[in-house]
């Protein structure tokens, strides 16, 4: 088999090992094949780690930790420059990569690279600026003070719907806190993990740090492993919320940590008042762009009865102007799901959405192709008083691009709905009314990580802390201050005086 010439670009052209510390790694595992979701033709196949190979990688992490943690934060910080400026010089080949492989449209592929690039600038900055706080001792001549330490080799693990990007996010910031990172990727865009790690791999050579970032291309196997290694102080864990919640409970058994992305199931609100043009592009793309596999994917919609009609309607029609198709192909905005499993489950939900009383306004049908197509779905809910109740299926993350359109009254109505199910990442009200909107972000609005005005569910950018609450599992990756998920805090308290003061004025005297 010829090898796509875009992975000649990227160096992995007959790359085979799905392991590397720094280099690649004979691997004794599985081949993993990768296919092309737009056509189902295979991409080429990866060799699995078995867990010797694991243990090799984590061997290497852990050494190549113990020189990186003491290098001074804006040196490590210079090294993710480096790797930024490398994901620029291939930002094209990598996004083409992220569209074979994981059926993204080229400017999402593209998009995902940017976010990569984006992220890598901000860890650089970040890598000047942790800072602790001076805090006030109740002991004279004495001074209290924090400061964070790395933690130790972080184990990332990735879903395929950002095969690049969610790495990214942890890599590049735990990489500027000194830590080094052990990526699994999801086995099904494994290819799109090894050309982010033959980057490194150049990067690592040129700044004589091998073995801050490693791979290991595997399936659960690998992931129990390191959910169970005392070893990786920090599991982060992006996919199901099923997955998550083994996780979780397999870390926490070991007290180590975990950051927890899981799923949405996310939801936006229309007022009577709101720019009906504006929300119809965000709920297009929040629900149809990436096929509905962002875990940001706008999935349910409330919107105000006044305005249900003209909305629904106005979606309907652009939901027919949503070219599918090639993802690299000009004009394509909407590629395949990533699997053909992906589309019986796509199938599944439709046929319960309408056993359970759901009106199909739009698409509801899976082509018959060669790739994983389906079309952008539109559901009007049954109208009923708890639509919890009667609609279960709305209540569930169906990773394809299916909208479940509901009609309320008052906005309280519509926050409570919205706040109903067990998921809370991403949520949005559109309307130009200022209590409205500040009603939907107070603390008694959205319960969810991510609340937005005016834009849609998905897109966020990486300045911000990226996760949500409650079965999204409370994590946060990316900007603000979620760099301390990959530190220790250190309390020091030292004593400048000549005398030992007791806290707390305890007496202890000696002889
Ligand atoms: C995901 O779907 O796992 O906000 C991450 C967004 C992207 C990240 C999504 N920046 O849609």
């Amino acid at each position: 088999m010829t090898a796509h010439p875009v992975l000649s670009k990227l160096g992995i052209a007959t790359q085979r090992s799905g392991a590397s510390a720094g280099e690649w790694l004979a691997t004794a595992g599985e081949p993993i094949a990768s296919l092309n979701p737009a056509n189902g033709a295979c991409l080429g196949t990866v060799l699995s780690p078995g867990i010797a190979d694991c243990e090799l990688v984590l061997a290497r992490s852990l050494a190549a930790f113990a020189s990186w943690r003491m290098r001074p934060a804006p040196q490590r910080g210079e090294v993710i420059r480096q790797l930024g400026n490398r994901l620029r010089e291939h930002k094209s080949a990598l996004g083409e990569l992220i569209s074979l492989e994981a059926g993204k449209v080229r400017s999402e592929g593209l998009g995902e690279v940017q976010e990569m690039i984006d992220i890598c600038d901000f860890a650089v900055g970040l890598s000047r600026q942790f800072a602790g706080l001076t805090l006030q001792s109740e002991r004279p001549h004495h001074r209290m003070y924090e400061q964070w330490h790395p933690l130790g080799p972080v184990a990332v693990i990735t879903a395929f719907n950002f095969p690049m990007a969610v790495w990214a996010w942890n890599a590049a910031i735990a990489a500027v806190c000194g830590d080094t990172v052990v990526w699994k990727p999801s086995p099904t865009t494994p290819l799109c993990a090894l050309a982010v790690q033959q980057l490194c791999h150049d990067v690592m050579r040129e700044n004589d740090c091998l073995g801050v970032f490693s791979l290991l291309v595997g399936g659960a196997d690998v992931g129990q492993w390191m959910a169970s290694e005392r070893r990786l102080p920090l599991v982060s864990f992006t996919g199901s919320t099923a997955v998550g919640r083994k996780v979780a409970a397999e870390v926490a058994g070991r007290l180590g940590r975990s950051l927890l992305e899981l799923g949405g199931n996310n939801a936006i609100v229309v007022m009577d008042d709101a720019d009906l043009e504006l929300a119809a592009r965000a709920i297009t793309f929040g629900a149809v762009g990436t096929a509905g596999q962002r875990c940001t994917t706008t999935r349910r919609l409330f919107v105000q009865r006044g305005v249900a009609k003209a909305l629904l309607d106005r979606l309907c029609a652009a939901y027919r102007t949503v070219r599918a198709g090639d993802p690299l192909a000009e004009g394509t905005l909407l590629g395949p799901l990533v699997s053909a499993q992906a589309v019986a489950q796509f199938r599944a939900a439709v046929a319960l959405a309408k056993e359970q009383g759901g009106e199909l306004l739009c698409g509801g049908e899976a082509p018959d192709l060669p790739g994983f197509f389906v079309q952008p779905t539109i559901v009007r809910a049954p109208c009923v008083p708890s639509a919890q109740d009667a609609f279960p299926i709305a209540w569930e993350e169906t990773f394809a691009p299916i909208l479940y359109a509901f009609e309320f009254d008052t906005l309280d109505e519509a926050i409570a709905q919205q706040n109903a199910v067990r998921q809370g990442l991403s949520s949005a009200i559109f309307t130009e009314s200022l209590r409205a909107s500040e009603r939907f972000l107070s603390a008694a609005g959205s319960d969810c990580g991510i609340a937005n005005v005016n834009i849609g569910t998905s897109g966020a950018e990486i300045g911000g802390a990226f996760g949500g609450e409650k079965d999204t599992g409370g994590g946060r990756e990316a900007g603000s201050d979620a760099w301390k998920a990959y530190m220790r805090r250190q309390t020091c308290t030292i004593n400048w005086g000549g005398t030992l003061p007791l806290a707390q004025g305890v007496e202890f005297p000696l002889g």
